[in-house]
């Protein structure tokens, strides 16, 4: 069996915090999926500008004239998301960035990041939405369409993970203070359809506005080690939290899955839900 990822791969992963992976599904693949995302918001049909607040006073008011559309879980709208959830040519990958055999959910995000103005992140981390113990959570972006600088794409700041977790301002959804965590001195990590970005949730990111004429289209999944564990009651309201993707979940512990509502959570936080 030949292994998902090179060593040179694996090294620079663990180097730098992330990984672009090249072709991980085909053009074709990723345009259908693009249109399954597109399908999707139309069918949700949510005015809802998920845009955290700390994003519009980073970028300033350009960045709220046009809505990003997002939805979690995408994998209960539609089987096409399921299937690709546990598609070996992710999961495998996944399960080499883990250094294990098991691969276990934590949720999944669509986003279609609109053009003209659209929606940028400041700098963050994503542990301080879901701590876990042994950090092991990371991301895996799939493109469903091309992300080149000018749509927005994804950068990162390599080597950040190994600084552990960074304390974060908590106002309008956490970010890092921008005078000292600038996007402008990041790693962009521009990409095309079918390409799939793997980062720890320790590595520090974020995104520029999308400046083109076209949405950019993107399905980020969060996976880990099922014997990491969350170390507090947060982001409960994922339904799919606790999936195995890959392999078996050797704790055989009951994972916390939805004991409170979407809108429980929502209504109980100031943050945008991640
Ligand atoms: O997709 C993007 O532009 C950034 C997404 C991001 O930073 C996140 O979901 O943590």
């Amino acid at each position: 069996m030949t292994e998902p990822l090179s060593p040179e791969e694996l090294a620079a992963y663990h180097e730098n915090g992330f990984l672009l992976v090249k072709n991980l599904i085909s053009r074709q693949e990723a345009l259908a999926m693009r249109e399954e995302c597109h399908a999707l918001a139309a069918r949700l049909n949510s005015d809802v500008d998920p845009t955290w607040a700390s994003a519009r006073a980073v970028a300033g008011a350009s960045a709220t004239r046009t809505s990003l559309k997002h939805a979690h879980d995408t994998q209960f709208h539609s089987a096409a998301f399921a299937r690709l959830l546990v598609d070996p040519r992710f999961t495998d990958v996944a399960a080499a960035l883990l250094g294990g055999p098991n691969v276990q959910l934590h949720h999944t995000k669509m986003f279609i990041k609109p053009p003209e103005t659209g929606s940028p992140f400041p700098l963050h981390q994503d542990h301080p939405f879901f701590p876990h113990a042994e950090h092991t959570v990371a991301a895996a972006v799939f493109h469903f369409d091309d992300a080149p600088q000018e749509k927005g794409c994804i950068r990162a700041v390599p080597g950040s993970h190994r600084l552990g977790p960074l304390p974060h301002v908590e106002d309008g959804s956490w970010h890092l203070p921008p005078d000292t965590w600038r996007l402008q001195d990041t790693q962009p990590c521009p990409a095309e359809a079918g390409d799939v970005l793997f980062f720890s949730y320790l590595t520090v990111h974020g995104s520029g506005l999308n400046t083109s004429q076209e949405a950019r289209t993107t399905w980020l999944v969060q996976f880990r080690d099922p014997a990491d564990r969350p170390t507090v009651d947060e982001h409960t309201w994922s339904l799919g939290q606790g999936m195995v993707l890959r392999g078996i979940d050797p704790t055989a512990r009951r994972t916390p899955t939805a004991r409170r509502t979407p809108t429980a959570r929502r209504t109980e936080g100031t943050n945008e839900p991640k």
